[in-house]
């Protein structure tokens, strides 16, 4: 699915803003049919935003089920002959949307786009009423998995992971046009011949447009600068770039694929602007190597969480966390745990930041979920982590590839985050998802994140994956507190993995921290001990030849749910959760920049 973008013969209209909100805890708006007038008894609520935290008080903070939102719009007269389509970025965690009265669509998984053609619902001049019900609730047939506990003081929602389920419509909500015949999808794929090395490199660009209606496809490929370098006629075929200039870390170069659809008379029809970057990705032996160099991944896991607004992305919040990225040294992040807001890949795109794109499939793991106070006994059976939880994790590895198929920041796929990975059951599971992932992608690595109750000489899984990533909190949640013994059981632990003869990224290691505790006795949770236990990995990640990264868990403080493990959320970021840094901001700038 394209992303929305103004061109030469498509508009759009952001539906951002306030919106009409309404809870329905008891489900009854659907029968009520709250979507045929406007909504009742309905307070604002901002678009794009997390509802748990904009209103004080335990009820919408911890609700469980359905919401509605609702918003009308004008549609421009301008618009008149053109198809229409209402597109949301996101819905946490499942959605259906009526236009008017009529019901044009429902989508499953809250990280990824969806839309429909609404053309025949609207009429350009007029106002349209668009209406979402937004349900936040996890089952065992959700990714994330989850589980909602009747109580005798209504129900509650558990889960595995260790981040607030916060809901609502996270991400922008567009109406937008295209013409009727018009590109459907493009997918690009870079190359480099001959020694990726090489001072003057030849790039190579295969496409491959999708059209609908009927049309000849022009293809352009223009510099930075609004040169034409290439050219071709076709819906597909590949574009050489002599002496192209690299997408690289560091340095987000892209050029702009221009499609042009052209109707019998040679007249444009539709067009549409496609953002590549020319670089290669490959694994060999414990290299991971970009452009044909071994790229070593500095930086973190990161969350979209902040305050107030939950999951909602905000273009400040967000290029404020990449300028502190840039300020720390950082080169990299992985998406931990779930696909981030288009915006964020958009960012890291132009500016050479690599991305490690993960799915929301994160705790389907029985043991993390003890420490986070979920008891289950088996995660994967017929009644828990099934056949059908892995269809729903399916389509959502299928979502991810398509959106993010084209962007020369992302360098791998993780497929989940920490399941239990040492088990038959957790094998026959994932086996068919690795192959479904090899078919849908054909030029970068894929993984998965390992956790550490699935240690190497247990673990089942990393036989499909290019990459070893691997969670460690060794000191923190074993030898807790010791960090010496925590040093020798890290370097035992990582050169098990090194027969592995893959690279190894450490996707997490860090330590809980309250800002401004400080002690000298070794004491945990100070900001003396994030430094220690930080600096003690990284001396046994310089002894360790196959390491090929670090990212730290995290890069900020975050909300999860309550438990006796948490301090108001989760207190392993490098920076508080309103971006002030720990001492061990400063230490990680020493290492990655060598800046003081
Ligand atoms: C992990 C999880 C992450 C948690 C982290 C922790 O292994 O992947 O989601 O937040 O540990 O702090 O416990």
């Amino acid at each position: 699915m394209l992303r929305p973008q103004d061109s030469a013969t498509r508009e759009r209209r952001s539906l951002t803003g306030l919106w009409r909100f309404r809870p329905d805890a008891d489900g009854v708006g659907r029968a009520a049919r709250w979507f045929a007038g406007p909504l009742a008894e309905a307070r604002d609520m901002p678009v794009p935003a997390s509802y748990n935290d904009i209103v004080p008080g335990r009820e919408l903070h911890d609700h469980v089920g359905d919401v509605w939102y609702q918003t009308t719009t004008r549609v421009p007269r301008g618009w008149a002959g053109e198809r229409v389509v209402l597109r949301f970025d996101s819905a946490t965690h499942r959605a259906t949307v009526w236009v008017g009265e009529t019901e044009v669509m429902s989508h499953e998984g809250g990280y990824t786009p969806f839309e429909a053609d609404v053309t025949a619902l609207v009429t350009p001049g007029e106002e349209v009423r668009v209406t979402a019900v937004v349900d936040n609730r996890l089952s065992w047939e959700t990714i994330p998995p989850g589980m909602v506990v009747e109580t005798d003081h209504g129900p509650r929602q558990k889960y595995m992971h260790d981040f607030f389920n916060y809901a609502g419509l996270h991400r922008p909500v567009w109406l937008y046009t295209t013409p009727t015949t018009y590109v459907s999808d493009v997918t690009v794929v870079p190359g480099i011949e001959g020694e990726a090395t090489a001072e003057h490199p030849t790039g190579t660009v295969d496409f491959d447009v999708a059209v609908e209606g009927q049309g000849d496809v022009r293809v352009r490929l223009l510099d930075a600068e609004g040169t034409q370098v290439a050219a071709a006629d076709g819906a597909s075929g590949t574009l050489t770039v002599a002496d192209a200039h690299l997408w690289a870390p560091g340095d987000g170069y892209l050029y702009d694929l221009v499609i042009e659809v052209l109707g019998a008379d040679g007249a444009l029809v539709d067009t549409y602007t496609q953002k590549v970057g020319i670089r290669t990705v490959e694994v060999r032996g414990t290299e991971f190597l970009i452009n044909g160099r071994p790229f070593y991944f500095r930086g973190f896991g990161m969350h979209e969480d902040h305050l107030t607004r939950g999951k909602g992305h905000d273009d400040a919040e967000m290029v404020h966390d990449f300028e502190l990225l840039d300020w720390v040294g950082a080169n990299s992040f992985r998406t931990s745990h779930y696909p981030y807001a288009e915006e964020v890949l958009d960012y890291a795109d132009a500016h050479g930041i690599v991305v490690i794109d993960e799915t929301a499939a994160v705790g389907m793991n029985a043991a993390v979920g003890a420490v986070l106070g979920m008891t289950v006994d088996q995660v994967f059976s017929p009644d828990t982590v099934s056949e059908r939880t892995r269809e729903v994790h399916a389509q959502a590895i299928r979502e991810l590839v398509a959106r993010d198929k084209n962007r020369p920041s992302v360098v791998m796929w993780s497929i989940s985050n920490e399941p239990e990975s040492h088990t038959p059951e957790s094998e026959e599971y994932f086996r068919p998802l690795f192959e479904l992932t090899r078919e849908l992608e054909k030029h970068r690595p894929i993984g998965f994140v390992n956790v550490m109750y699935s240690p190497a000489d247990q673990d089942r899984l990393m036989q499909y994956s290019d990459v070893v990533m691997i969670n460690r909190y060794y000191g923190w949640y074993n030898d807790t507190g010791d960090l010496a013994a925590a040093e020798d059981a890290l370097e035992a632990e990582l050169r098990q993995w090194e027969a592995h003869g893959k690279p190894i990224i450490m996707t997490e290691y860090g330590a809980d921290t309250v800002a401004g505790l400080h002690d000298l006795t070794g004491a945990m949770w100070s900001e003396e001990y994030q430094s220690e236990f930080l600096d003690m990995y990284h001396r046994v990640f310089d002894r360790v030849d196959a390491m090929a990264g670090e990212h730290v868990w995290n890069f900020a403080d975050f909300q999860t749910s309550r438990g006796i493990v948490r301090v108001d959320g989760n207190k392993k970021g490098v920076f508080t959760r309103d971006r002030r840094p720990k001492a061990a901001a400063h230490l990680l700038r020493r290492r990655w920049t060598g800046r003081a």
